[in-house]
């Protein structure tokens, strides 16, 4: 508990401390830059890949550490199959190798392990791995370590439309009476805060395809920092970047 309370306090190469309240309930992350750094060392992609998934660990255990509920990380998006075969075949068995090295310690840290994305399309070794994992720390009350894999924005919102037109066809919901709430429950996200930080490595300036209707109060954070080197501090760093924002929602 001690630790958990130095953590919060600790101080940054900037002097500034995070202050214990206003912490962010959820945080989402792109987590880009894993080629490019590959490539800036001479090193294959999938070294990249790999690298990152250190820095997977790295920053849930700083999440945790601070007290963050929901950490929500962009692992593979729908358009991320048209990539090479080998690459993501590649891709598809860092879950498990993953899980097969981390999942222990998560459930020791009271960790729930979940996933937001499509898993018909998903080869049954990476599902296996991930229900097994969501299956054993379903009843965790700790940190909500939450991958995005196969997931996109777009799709999401058409299948939440097809379900409430269907429910509307069936009689169950009258158009009329649709609600904000409606849609949201039925968004893969359902039943999780919007996030209240997006943070985007390596250098691009865009939401690409992730959590469009869940970011749209966010506040957001990018930094040139490749994925694979992106740390504790720059973790930090971020954090107080977004307490010291004021949140107006729009309003005053
Ligand atoms: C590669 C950087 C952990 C982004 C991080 C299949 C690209 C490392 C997972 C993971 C990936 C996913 C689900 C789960 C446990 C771990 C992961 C993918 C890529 C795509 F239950 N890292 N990681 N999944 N990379």
């Amino acid at each position: 508990m001690l630790d958990r309370i130095r953590s919060r306090f600790r101080r940054k190469p900037s002097g500034k401390t995070l202050s214990p309240d206003n912490i962010p309930q959820h945080v989402a992350i792109i987590m880009d830059g894993n080629g490019r750094w590959a490539k800036s060392r001479g090193l294959p992609r999938v070294a990249g890949h790999h690298s990152g998934m250190k820095a997977v660990k790295r920053i849930t255990m700083a999440a945790d550490r601070l007290g963050i509920k929901y950490l929500t990380l962009y692992a593979f998006s729908t358009e991320n199959w048209k990539r090479p075969k080998s690459e993501v075949d590649f891709l598809m068995k860092l879950p498990q190798e993953f899980l097969a090295i981390e999942l222990e310690e998560l459930i020791a840290n009271n960790v729930q392990v979940r996933m937001m994305g499509y898993k018909e399309e998903l080869p049954p070794h990476t599902l296996q791995a991930v229900e097994t994992a969501m299956e054993r720390t379903a009843g965790n009350t700790g940190l909500v370590l939450n991958f995005a894999l196969n997931y996109g924005s777009r799709k999401e919102m058409m299948d939440t439309v097809r379900q409430l037109c269907d429910e509307a066809a069936k009689g169950q919901l009258e158009p009329d009476k649709l609600t904000e709430a409606d849609f949201e429950s039925r968004l893969l996200s359902g039943g999780m805060p919007d996030p209240d930080l997006l943070i985007r490595t390596s250098g691009e300036l865009r939401i690409s395809n992730f959590m469009m209707w869940q970011l749209a109060y966010s506040e957001l954070w990018f930094t040139e920092v490749y994925w694979p080197e992106f740390s504790e501090e720059h973790f930090l760093e971020a954090v107080s970047e977004y307490q010291r924002r004021a949140r107006r929602y729009g309003g005053l």
